[in-house]
C-alpha cells in the first residue's frame, strides 16, 4: 500500500506545481486549465488520459466547453500520494 503525504512533504511538492492546490476534504490537489476553445481542451484530455493508463493512477476531472477541472488523489490510500504528484507533472508537461 502506497503512503500518503505529510503536509510538510505536500507543500514542498506544490511549490513546484505551478497552478495546482491543495484541496483538504478529499486530501488532493487540484487545478482548473482553460484552452483556446472546446477541441483544444479535449486534445489535452486525451493525452492525459494515456497517461493516466500508462501510469494506471487515474485523475477525476470535469469539462465544461475550454475548461478542464483536475482532481487527484489516491483511493487506495484514502489521500496524496507520489502517484498523483507524478501525474500532476506530467499533465504540466501535456498542458505545455
Ligand atoms: N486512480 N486516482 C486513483 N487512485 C487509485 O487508487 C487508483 C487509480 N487508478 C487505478 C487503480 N487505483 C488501480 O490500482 C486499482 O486500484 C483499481
Amino acid at each position: 500500500m502506497i503512503r500518503r503525504l505529510d503536509a510538510e512533504e505536500r507543500d514542498s511538492f506544490l511549490a513546484d506545481l505551478p497552478g495546482w492546490s491543495h484541496e483538504p476534504g478529499r486530501d488532493g490537489i487540484r487545478k482548473s486549465f482553460s484552452f483556446g476553445d472546446f477541441v483544444t481542451a479535449f486534445a489535452f484530455m486525451t493525452r492525459v488520459a494515456l497517461l493516466a493508463e500508462k501510469a494506471d493512477h487515474h485523475p477525476e476531472w470535469s469539462n465544461v466547453y475550454n475548461r478542464v477541472d483536475i482532481l487527484l488523489t489516491t483511493h487506495d490510500a484514502g489521500g496524496l500520494t507520489m502517484r498523483d504528484i507524478n501525474l500532476a507533472t506530467a499533465i504540466e508537461a501535456a498542458a505545455a
